[in-house]
């Protein structure tokens, strides 16, 4: 059934200078055909070459017949060389509400049907044009807030990911392939596998798909942002460094303490990688009211859903019970977060230096000296966090982070066949319990390149796009 003809209005809603109705399907450039008028009076779609535009009119039933919806430019793309690999046309008309509305009716009533969201790329991946995790890709790439995010999608576009994952299920097919030889035909002289080899495979694939869900952090702040958050007692110039990153007053700077009282978030875009930043109330032993209390509940509480913390100090004062009660939250070693030290206020009078600081940490988190009022040290503290998430991780280089939850649990739930097959073979089990962990790891990261993937799920994945995507 999924060959029917179908059609929708693929630009989004509004004005703009082109509006395009999409078809994709049997039959479907006979059906514009009837509703086309070439500017070219001989010609007839039905001919024309593929991957051809045509300019002319766009009539509600039949061509010359009542008043025209709009001028056009059809383009005819023939199967299997188009998008979902089936015919297609395109039709690019004025770009307003009503033209697209009307052209589309027009193709309704012709017999076609209203495309489900993402029925396009589901027909490219039905069509074995490109594999579950690009048409992933696809929405990704509509989705992608920063540069960053746009390059891993379109690098997972390309094929990326599904070459490494293919590459990894060839692994376990072969050894699959092999194990289930020796079943099948016992009586034949296929060489054995002995242990330590197929230990030695199976730890080969195991590391491949550990390397893969080790990236998932990284995946996870390309797609996301990354969550950021400034820490510090009150005063000491939390909000007024948010505003120098921000390059805007945005934020309430005072020079009384407690200024900030809720939280706030804000968004930066540093080289393609989206920060969200959010300024917290300062944070003392006690507050003096319920407001004050609540504020600190409330900071204390961003430092747990951070991926980066930015801790503030005011190296033109002393440091105090306040600074250390903070250093004691940060510390607690269930709290594996990146931590950079600000050390603000650095155009007055320094009260300690960097080394004292150092003294403070059991680790050695980088420090930056910056002054929000002058401006001196934000673009360093910008590179840092840019360098310290992006530069040095070698998924980002090589694109090939997993960025979407279903593939992370896939390559979980893939990883646990492979541990229990490598525990089987430990064990001495026979070659029947081994081939058996490692045919359910095989189809279980079938799933995530869309080898063997059910209905169900193809409905769930393609129901998050956009019409006509
Ligand atoms: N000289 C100097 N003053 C600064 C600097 N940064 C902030 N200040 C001043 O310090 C005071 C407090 O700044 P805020 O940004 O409101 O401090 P905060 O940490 O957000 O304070 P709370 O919201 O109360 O926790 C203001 O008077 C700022 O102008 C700096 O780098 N140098
Ligand atoms: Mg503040």
């Amino acid at each position: 059934m999924f060959n029917d003809a179908i059609v929708a209005i693929s630009t989004p809603s509004g004005e703009g200078g082109i509006g395009i109705v999409r078809l994709s399907g049997k039959n479907v450039i006979a059906r514009v055909e009837e509703l086309f008028q070439s500017s070219n009076k001989g010609k007839t779609l039905s001919t024309v070459p593929s991957h051809t535009v045509h300019y002319g009119y766009i009539y509600p039933d039949q061509k010359g017949k009542g008043e025209i919806l709009d001028q056009a430019l059809v383009t005819i793309m023939r199967a299997p060389h188009t998008y979902t690999g089936e015919d297609i046309v395109e039709i690019s008309c004025h770009g307003g509400t009503i033209p697209v509305k009307k052209i589309l009716e027009a193709c309704l009533k012709k017999g076609l049907r209203l495309a489900d969201p993402g029925e396009f790329t589901k027909r490219a991946f039905l069509n074995g044009r490109i594999d579950l995790i690009q048409a992933e890709a696809v929405c990704d790439i509509i989705r992608a807030k920063t540069e960053l995010s746009l390059s891993s999608a379109t690098k997972q576009l390309k094929g990326s990911l599904s070459n490494k994952v293919n590459s990894i299920w060839q692994k376990i097919f072969d050894l699959t392939a092999h194990l289930e030889a020796l079943l099948d035909f016992a009586q034949e002289d296929i060489p054995q596998l002995n242990s330590a080899e197929m230990l030695k495979n199976i730890d080969l694939i195991l590391a491949q798909i550990e390397d893969l869900i080790a990236t998932t952090f990284t995946g996870k702040i390309l797609s996301n942002g990354l969550k950021t958050t400034f820490i510090g007692k009150p005063n000491v110039g939390k909000s007024s460094l948010l505003n120098a990153l921000l390059e805007d007053e945005q934020v309430i700077v005072s020079s009384t303490p407690g200024t900030t009282r809720d939280a706030i978030e804000k968004e930066i875009n540093i080289s393609g990688l989206l920060v969200k930043i959010t300024d917290t109330a300062g944070i003392k032993s006690s507050g003096q009211n319920e407001i004050e209390e609540k504020s600190i509940k409330q900071s204390k509480k961003s430092i747990q859903s951070a991926d980066l913390i930015l801790l503030v100090l005011d190296s033109s004062g002393n440091l105090t019970k306040e600074d250390f009660s903070i250093l004691s939250e940060l510390s607690l070693p269930s709290l594996e977060k990146k931590i950079i030290v600000v050390a603000n206020k650095c155009d007055l009078k320094q009260k300690f230096t960097e080394e004292k600081i150092k003294s403070l940490f059991s680790f050695s988190p980088p420090i930056i000296k910056t002054s929000a009022t002058r401006l001196i040290g934000i673009n360093k503290l910008k590179e840092l966090i840019y360098s310290l998430f992006i530069n040095e991780n070698i998924a980002v280089r090589e694109n090939t982070c997993i960025t979407n939850i279903r593939h992370k649990n896939i390559l979980l739930q893939t990883k646990k066949f492979i541990i229990l097959a490598r525990d089987s073979i430990i064990q001495e089990q026979s070659e029947e319990f081994i081939s058996m962990d490692m045919r359910n790891a095989l189809n279980s990261l079938g799933e995530l390149t869309g080898k063997n993937v059910s209905a169900d799920l193809l409905e769930k994945i393609f129901s998050t796009f956009c019409i006509g995507k």
